[in-house]
């Protein structure tokens, strides 16, 4: 005879010690290491409520509570928690319900002593069936709605006029992807505050920033607290990606493709930029970092560096 694992051995010794007392039709009690016992109704609507409802604020909870994101930095960072917010409770909920389920069925369900033949042969359920095909089509399609409303709001569905980069020359034919955050620099053009324009160029491995306003290149993105920015960014070799945590921003940069990325800093501080797209093998440590800094700070960096003489590589 094959030997039982211990762990195996184990689990089955606790789950024997679970049993339903007999007269007690509904009912099963728990007794472990024989120190104490609870009894359950299994069988009772209330108990099953009970359960779901647990289920459904633990989930709603933990998924409103529970903070996994780092320091939120931009405005549009606060929009996109919102989304993460939901798209975690929804998680949890679903999370929760299955563990639950897979273990009450584990106890419930479980071989008793002495049962030797088959499972009952069951050969489908349509209600069961609608259900679970009718739950996750809404759950998806409330998640897909709910997403595309929120690139929205972060103007991902935005025109891209050439803000603030009427100086490049660029042919009315160019193409311009994917651009984030248009929407914040014109509620800003708006409110009398003009956008930073930065080219960024990306290679293997690092980011180069542009300032056409004062001719500097730099390696570290300098940008004042609460003015939008508006990136131009362009790859110079493969797809790499532009990625800051805390501003909850991501973008491609791609060859011959520019790409737009808006944004509004709205706490000072030295936040990480991620390159986001596997691009060779030192993908891994091509970082740089966003240096937001209050609007005196960043003027006299930028007074410091500008039109300083750099040769371009
Ligand atoms: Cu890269």
């Amino acid at each position: 005879m094959q030997e039982i694992p211990c762990t195996a051995r184990l689990i089955s010794k606790y789950l024997s010690a679970l049993t339903i007392p007999t007269g007690c039709k509904g009912l099963f009690s728990i007794t472990l290491k024989g120190q104490w016992s609870f009894v359950v109704p299994t069988s009772s609507a209330i108990f099953n409520l009970l359960i779901a409802l647990f289920v459904l604020i633990g989930g709603l909870w933990i998924g409103q509570n529970v903070n996994l994101l780092p320091l939120d930095a931009s405005v549009n960072a606060t929009v996109y928690d919102q989304l993460f917010k939901v798209l975690f409770s929804i998680g949890t909920v679903l999370f929760l319900g299955i563990v639950v389920l897979v273990v009450l069925s584990l106890i419930k369900f479980r071989r008793k002593p002495g049962q030797t033949g088959d499972g009952l042969p069951i050969e489908g359920n349509l209600t069961l069936e609608i259900f679970w095909t009718a739950v996750p089509a809404i759950v998806i399609l409330f998640v897909g709605l709910y997403s595309y409303d929120i690139y929205d709001r972060m103007g991902g569905m935005a025109t891209l006029p050439n803000n603030g980069h009427e100086h490049l020359s660029m042919s009315k034919e160019e193409r311009i992807w994917g651009g984030i955050g248009s929407s914040e620099v014109s509620s800003a053009a708006n409110k009398g505050l003009t956008a930073i324009p930065i080219n960024v160029t990306a290679m293997q491995f690092a980011f180069l920033f542009h300032y056409p306003e004062g001719e500097i290149i730099s390696g570290e993105l300098h940008v004042p607290v609460g003015q939008p920015v508006n990136m131009r960014m362009e790859s110079k070799d493969v797809i790499h990606a532009f990625w800051v945590p805390e501003f909850r921003l991501k973008q491609d940069v791609i060859p011959g493709q520019p790409t737009i990325l808006s944004f509004t800093p709205t706490k000072t501080g030295r936040f990480p930029i991620i390159c986001a797209e596997l691009c060779g093998p030192y993908h891994g440590g091509m970082r740089s970092t966003v240096v937001v800094e209050e609007p005196e700070n960043y003027q006299s960096w930028f007074q410091k560096n500008a039109k300083t003489p750099i040769s371009e590589t």
